[in-house]
């Protein structure tokens, strides 16, 4: 890990009414904006993709590369999409952010929008946060008032309009060809990949879909410029990101640190596990990660440590358990989220995690037969690589990674012989 830059993008939250664009401006806000518009916008995508900034939403794929997909103009819009449908269990990053500072945000939808040559931008929301609904739409009431939206921004003859939408709350949402199905009207189902959306997105025309987080540390790179994003995070996880903490630690909530931070260091910062107690078990980046235990606790949060370590950094979501917590009950409770957000497209995940949840459930109560641990493995065998989407993916993660490093718990919750339990006569309740 290089110099530390950061706080970046929480730098003005603690500031009074930090949401507003005066706020914003007086912390320097929209020179990113007034810099992209003196350049070409090609060389806009090149400083993002010189940057190394990869997606903030859990999969980490290079955002300038993902920009420079978009076929060459053919005289037909093209879109921005921000996913900004915040859902992953433990995931509280995206919201906080455009409570605290929305402006972020709009400041780099302007860039990417005017770097991409797209005219009409799209933030979809989660539809349960109301007051981040509220927030956005002021915000971007604010912006179009200051000439940072709408027609000929700042004197550029550029011109871009900004559609927030709130969803209707699913999961499956902000999955990204279902949150486009979603915007279309349609129900929110994922879509056959490829085509990527770069390439037929939102109506069929070409699409970047970026995450919140991803969008909003565009302004400060174009501000900047590459080399100093560089400084921070390691060589092939570069820059900063607002790690959330939940769960049993002292002060939760999110922390910006360079890529590759340890648990250890976020910790120190948090002022570590709850007094009196230890940690047991910790999701890296969210439920639909591997979990990891405390033997992890130096592993450097960036992608490749983290793959290399058997998990991944998805949206460092960073969920925090310590010796009091059943990871049977955790997971159990991560599976019926699964069950319940299923999309019921595909069979391997709508039926596998209803059968998860079944086995779970049992075992959680003690009562689980001597095949569950087996029967648990070969389900997640046949949703692994067969579901539609990576949700049923994910989904396996939590089950497959707690049975490696807790097999005991799963096990104590076996004793009772399945006959015992489920005579012919009861066989209808599972
Ligand atoms: C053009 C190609 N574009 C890939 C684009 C693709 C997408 C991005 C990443 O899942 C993960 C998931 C969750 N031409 C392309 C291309 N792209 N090849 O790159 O694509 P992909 O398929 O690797 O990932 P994904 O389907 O976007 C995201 C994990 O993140 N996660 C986060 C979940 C968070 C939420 C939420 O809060 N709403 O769902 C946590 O770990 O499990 O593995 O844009 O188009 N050749």
């Amino acid at each position: 890990m290089a110099t530390t830059l950061t706080p970046v993008l929480s730098a003005g939250w603690d500031t009074d009414r930090s949401w507003t664009l005066a706020a914003y401006e007086a912390s320097g806000g929209y020179a990113g904006l007034r810099k992209a518009l003196t350049m070409a916008p090609a060389d806009i995508v090149t400083t993002v993709k010189d940057s190394g900034l990869r997606g903030r939403g859990g999969a980490g794929f290079p955002t300038g590369m993902k920009w420079s997909f978009l076929p060459a103009p053919d005289g037909g819009p093209r879109y921005l999409v921000v996913n900004a449908d915040e859902s992953e269990p433990g995931t509280c990053k995206d919201i906080p952010l455009m409570m605290a500072s929305p402006q972020h945000l709009i400041e780099g939808v302007a860039i990417t929008s005017f770097a991409i040559g797209c005219h009409h931008a799209f933030i979809y929301l989660r539809g349960e946060v109301v007051h981040v609904y509220r927030r956005l739409l002021r915000a971007v009431e604010e912006a179009y008032a200051a000439g940072y939206l709408g027609k000929n921004i700042l004197g550029s003859g550029y011109d871009l309009e900004v559609t927030v939408h709130a969803g209707a709350g699913a999961y499956i949402c902000g999955e990204e060809t279902a949150l486009l199905d979603s915007l279309e009207g349609l129900r929110g189902q994922p879509r056959l990949k490829p085509p990527f959306p770069a390439v037929a997105g939102l109506y069929a025309r070409p699409t970047v879909v970026n995450n919140v987080e991803s969008i909003a540390s565009v302004p400060s790179i174009v501000k900047n410029g590459s080399d100093w994003f560089k400084q921070m995070g390691t060589e092939r996880s570069a820059g900063f990101g607002l790690f959330s903490l939940s769960g049993h630690v002292t002060r939760p909530g999110q922390y910006e640190a360079p890529l590759g931070i340890t648990l250890r260091e976020l910790l120190d910062m948090a002022g570590g596990i709850r007094e009196g107690h230890e940690l047991k078990f910790w999701t890296p980046g969210g439920s639909s990660t591997p979990i990891f235990t405390a033997e992890h606790l130096d592993v450097p949060l960036d992608y490749e440590s983290v793959g290399a370590a058997g998990s991944m950094l998805g949206t460092r979501a960073l969920q925090i358990f310590d010796e009091t917590t059943s990871v049977v009950r955790a997971v159990s409770r991560w599976i019926q989220f699964y069950k319940h957000e299923s999309c019921g497209k595909c069979t391997p995940c709508r039926e596998g995690t209803f059968w998860l949840a079944q086995v779970l459930a049992r075992l959680e109560r003690g009562q689980g037969t001597s095949d569950d641990i087996d029967l648990l493995l070969d389900l997640c065998d046949n949703i692994l690589g067969r579901a539609f989407c990576a949700l049923g993916d994910g989904a396996t993660s939590p089950v497959t990674s707690a049975i490696k490093y807790f097999r005991d718990e799963f096990e104590a919750g076996t004793h009772t012989p399945a006959d015992v339990l489920f005579p012919p006569e009861r066989s209808s309740l599972f």
